[in-house]
């Protein structure tokens, strides 16, 4: 990190619109960017995000906001893109480990824990799953080979906050210097399992007690240290998160070796012959729900990565077969308009 002479390194910790609350020598401050970096500053990705090393011009707010200069090269980036403007949005960044959290009981839901997976990968990020509220299930052998089938390679943890035997399994990965981000539909338990992690109720959770059911009560981003130098970020659930293709391969490997063995290069999967896809599905050695769900995200990041005309363009491709077959059709009903 290229840190100018006289200017302090910090670490944005949680952000409240324009303000964000800074790391830095071991205190939190409030900060706020330059007119030059809002200047010199043309996406919403440019901007700080929680997890960001950032340069400051001091390392107090006493007397007002600190500045924030610039942003650090992010080692990793956890992105989502808005559907509506195409503008990615970082929601974490230099997080070492994703914890995905998913309950064992009403959350549980592997085609979503497939697009958990995806996400995460593509932010560079290693993922693991976390499974909560172990003492709500009777099942766990069943769902955990259920979990196993779609995350090779990924490991598995089985927690619950009456156990602290699987809260130390957890604390295992927290090393100094380490990041990880807690992910996970609202109400799975990821600041309850922060609570045990910090060893004292420093974060809101969904209390049973007095509060509606369903309410989100983490509500921002927020990264916390541990004694040992290690670092956890809670998030609120995310409802809609967009998927990426570049990094599907990872995530479905066993689709990508099984495509590799399709007779022809550009199998559709569809009606070709020698078709290694649908012969797993066929003799069920492939799950065709997870076929279902990886051709939907795929389907999915192409869209996010075209532009407006580009989306249009593809709708009428789908629709007539390609933009060509469209001319025809189009030159054909006009024709027919005439006589
Ligand atoms: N039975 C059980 N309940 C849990 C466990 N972990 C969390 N909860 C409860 O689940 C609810 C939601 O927890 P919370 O940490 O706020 O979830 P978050 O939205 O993912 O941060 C709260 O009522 C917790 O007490 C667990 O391991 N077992
Ligand atoms: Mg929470
Ligand atoms: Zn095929």
């Amino acid at each position: 990190m290229n840190l100018e002479k006289d200017k302090f390194l910090g670490r944005i910790s949680s952000q409240y619109r324009d303000i964000y609350k800074v790391l830095v020598n071991e205190k939190e401050i409030l900060g706020q960017v330059s007119g030059k970096f809002i200047y010199n500053s043309f996406n919403k990705e440019d901007y700080p995000a929680v997890g960001d090393y950032v340069q400051l011009d001091r390392d107090d707010d006493k007397a007002g906001n600190a500045i924030i200069e610039k942003v650090f090269e992010r080692k990793t980036v956890f992105k989502r893109k808005n559907a509506n403007n195409g503008q990615n949005e970082v929601l974490a960044s230099n997080i070492d480990y994703v914890f995905i959290c998913m309950s064992l009981n009403n959350d549980f839901n592997i085609r979503r824990l497939e697009r958990y997976i995806a996400v995460c990968y593509e932010s560079g990020a290693i993922p693991v799953i976390v499974l909560t509220k172990a003492d709500l299930c009777e099942d766990i052998t069943e769902k955990l080979m259920e979990v196993e089938e779609v995350s090779i390679g990924i490991d598995i943890l089985i927690v619950s906050y009456k156990d602290k035997k699987s809260i130390e399994q957890v604390c295992s990965y927290l090393k100094e210097g380490v990041t990880i981000c807690f992910i996970g539909s609202s109400g799975v338990g990821k600041s309850t399992l922060i609570n045990n992690i910090l060893g004292e109720d420093r974060l809101a959770t969904n209390g049973l007690r007095n509060d509606d059911k369903g309410r989100h009560t983490t509500t921002r981003r927020e990264m916390f240290v541990l004694d040992n130098k290690s670092v956890v970020i809670d998030t609120p659930g995310m409802r809609e998160l967009s998927v990426d293709t570049k990094d599907l391969d990872k995530t479905f490997t066993d689709i990508a070796e099984l495509e590799k063995m399709c007779k022809f290069s550009d199998c559709t999967h569809t009606n070709e012959p020698n078709c290694a896809i649908k012969e797993a599905i066929e003799n069920g050695s492939l799950c065709s729900k997870r076929y279902a769900s990886y051709v939907k995200l795929k389907e999915e990041s192409k869209y996010l990565n075209l532009n407006f005309k580009e989306i249009e363009k593809e709708k009428i491709k789908k629709m007539f077969g390609s933009k060509k077959e469209y001319k025809n059709i189009s030159r054909h009903i006009k024709n027919k308009n005439k006589y």
